[in-house]
């Protein structure tokens, strides 16, 4: 039996043992459960409620299996060490299975959903044996908001439902809430690791056969071989950017790759920012900041997943529909987030991180040397020759209430309106530390054309730069050209109440390979300048590519910084740009009709700006 929305309901096999759902469960709930359990023959089913004493089961039953370790040094803690084929996402196992090849785009991996039912019926079938299928009914964003969306992810991998506890809203109110709607993601997670009677379990089973398959017009998501969080957190990128940017498009509103915070000064002054960088490029870092300048505060709100919807008021009302942080660990220190390391001292899963003598947890860029005695994130002695202690990928996850600067208001049904969106990326040379988008449409050309270094986050080549737009490439479930086409029409809907819209780039380097800028906190010198520009009281220069600060508008003081290099991290090499739009055009030229001409018309004007330089 292929798996398919329409199978749900068909009735199995007397043989087969009935799900007996919690009282109250929608009967097309039970109904799809069922067909799901009928087809993957697990050995139980237990629904999820969401509770403490489920979580505490969870662990015992992770801790019988050796899939986590206790953290002795921090209370509640623990450690996952993955299959080591399995710690990342998986760009070229994700596909896109709209029933139009030109739905998903020149930039998704199509199949075609018939073929890809097929394939996943074979592989799905049996695929639970042995194992315990979890239902969970989660909400993204608080149960019952005007933006939040539901979903039951169904899967046999507790570490997958621990993961889940932490990151959504779990449990029976999520279950309560989908009663008599339609409107609820289906999503069906197997590590593809049937146990046959008496077989001895391993301590991260996946398969290294591996799809992550989207059906965006019936809204369903088909996980298959891996455990790791981007492939198997199904509620995450998978419904929360995936399946929501398609129905974002089709209802008018936005679901982004983003950051959210709040910086406030104390004379009152207030910035509602959204952020898209790539992955591990500098989200959960930002939203995290603790400025080094006077006055500011940075409330955190979300730091990966950002939903917004135009407000009654004409203005951009954004979300973080997640309820916890599934991080980046290397590069995570006292000094450059003290915010995330006191929202590690407990209960916190890591995951491919190393191992101390005294049973604390550490990775690259936590201390200068790394401590004597230290067991890698495979479970050996480190051996430097081998290759890092922690994985470079290695991530926590905790929950958004244990995080020191969550804003008290983090979890408004309404969201917060907001004033600026920043792109950014990992560029090492031309793109400045900073600009503004002369419009609205500008801004929609600056976010489709970021490009940045790719890093650990995904399987691929390290450090080679790509185009990334929107910091969406590997997320957007639809044609990218008809995604920027919705970002274009957006800002027609907003009119004046549109946020204004920035590029940033902390990430340039000099002729030794040093960073050029010192980040972390003193990108709150910069964050002061879009501020001071939302409020139109900061100066600015109007160049080929934007709005740089004006003399003395960024406020540098104390830095300490050469005047070379600030010339450096604001030079515009037109010649550089000029080389780039090349690739810029032949990148817009991919997406043929579906590209607005409203990004052709904006790269004209870029190239006629630069000529004239
Ligand atoms: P995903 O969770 O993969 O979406 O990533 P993210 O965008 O939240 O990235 P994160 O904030 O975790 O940053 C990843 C890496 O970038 C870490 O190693 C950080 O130390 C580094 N980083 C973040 N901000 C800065 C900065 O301002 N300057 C420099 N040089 N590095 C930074
Ligand atoms: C990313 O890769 O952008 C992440 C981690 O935030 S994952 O949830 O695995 O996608
Ligand atoms: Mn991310």
């Amino acid at each position: 039996a292929a798996p398919s929305r329409a199978a749900k309901a068909a009735p199995s096999p007397a043989a087969r043992r009935s799900v007996s759902a919690p009282e109250g469960a929608d009967p097309a709930i039970v109904a799809w459960v069922q067909s799901v359990a009928d087809l993957t023959e697990p050995a139980r089913v237990q629904w999820c409620d969401g509770t403490d004493a489920e979580w505490a089961s969870l662990v015992q039953t992770m801790l019988d299996a050796g899939t986590i370790v206790p953290v002795p040094k921090r209370p509640g803690s623990y450690l996952a060490r993955s299959n080591p084929d399995d710690v990342a996402r998986m760009e070229d196992r994700t596909f896109i299975c709209a029933e139009d090849a030109d739905d998903a785009g020149p930039t998704n991996n199509w199949r075609d959903p018939q073929s890809m039912r097929q394939v996943l019926g074979g592989l799905f079938d049996g695929a639970m044996r042995g194992r315990t299928m979890y239902v969970i009914p989660f909400s993204m964003g608080p149960v019952g908001g005007p933006i939040s969306k539901l979903g039951v992810e169904i899967t046999d991998s507790p570490y997958v439902v621990a993961s889940m506890h932490v990151m959504t809203r779990v449990g029976t109110p999520a279950l309560e809430a989908m009663r008599g709607t339609s409107d609820w993601v289906p999503a069906v997670h197997s590590v593809g690791a049937p146990l046959a009677e008496g077989e001895a379990d391993v301590a991260w089973p996946c398969n290294p056969t591996r799809y992550i398959s989207h059906f965006p017009e019936t809204r369903e998501i088909w996980s298959f071989g891996s455990a790791y969080g981007g492939n198997a957190l199904l509620a995450k990128k998978c419904f929360a950017l995936r399946i929501a940017s398609v129905q974002a498009r089709d209802e008018g509103w936005l679901a982004e790759h983003m950051l959210l915070l709040r910086m406030t000064h104390d004379d009152g002054r207030t910035l509602h920012l959204a952020g898209a960088f790539p992955s591990a490029c500098g989200k959960t870092n930002l939203a995290m900041l603790q400025p080094t300048i006077p006055g500011w505060t940075v409330e955190t709100l979300g730091d990966d997943i950002v939903w917004m919807r135009p407000g009654p008021d004409g203005r951009l009302w954004a979300i973080n529909p997640e309820n916890g942080f599934f991080g980046v660990a290397p590069g995570t220190s006292e000094s450059s987030n003290p915010t995330a390391m006191a929202m590690l001292d407990k209960d916190t899963i890591f995951t491919n991180v190393a191992m101390t003598a005294d049973g604390d947890v550490w990775w690259e860029g936590m201390s200068k040397e790394a401590p004597e005695g230290l067991i890698d994130w495979q479970g050996r002695p480190h051996d430097p020759a081998r290759g890092p202690a922690a994985h470079p990928n290695a991530r926590f996850t905790v929950r958004a209430d244990q995080c020191p600067s969550i804003a008290p208001d983090w979890e408004a049904p309404e969201g917060v309106p907001i004033d600026a969106i920043v792109f950014g990326g990992r560029r090492p040379t031309q793109v400045p530390l900073v600009l503004q988008a002369r419009d609205w449409e500008h801004g929609v050309y600056v976010g489709a054309t970021i490009s940045s270094q790719q890093t650990a986050a995904a399987e691929g080549p390290v450090g080679e730069i790509r185009r990334d737009p929107f910091a969406m490439l590997p997320f957007c479930g639809y044609n990218m050209g008809d995604y920027f086409a919705h970002w274009v029409d957006m800002g027609h809907r907003l009119g004046r109440g549109a946020p204004k819209i920035f590029s940033v780039n902390w990430f340039r380097r000099d002729d030794e390979g040093g960073f050029l800028w010192p980040g972390f906190g003193e990108n709150a010198r910069v964050l002061e300048w879009i501020a001071g520009r939302v409020a139109g009281t900061a100066a600015g220069i109007d160049t080929a590519i934007g709005v740089l600060p004006a003399e003395g508008a960024l406020d540098l003081a104390g830095l300490d910084l050469d005047p070379a290099v600030v010339d450096e991290l604001f030079e515009v090499d037109a010649k550089a740009w000029l080389a780039e739009l090349v690739d810029v055009e032949a990148f817009f030229g991919q997406f043929g009709r579906s590209l607005p001409t409203g990004l052709v018309r904006q790269l004209n004007h870029v190239r006629w700006r630069l000529e004239q330089v």
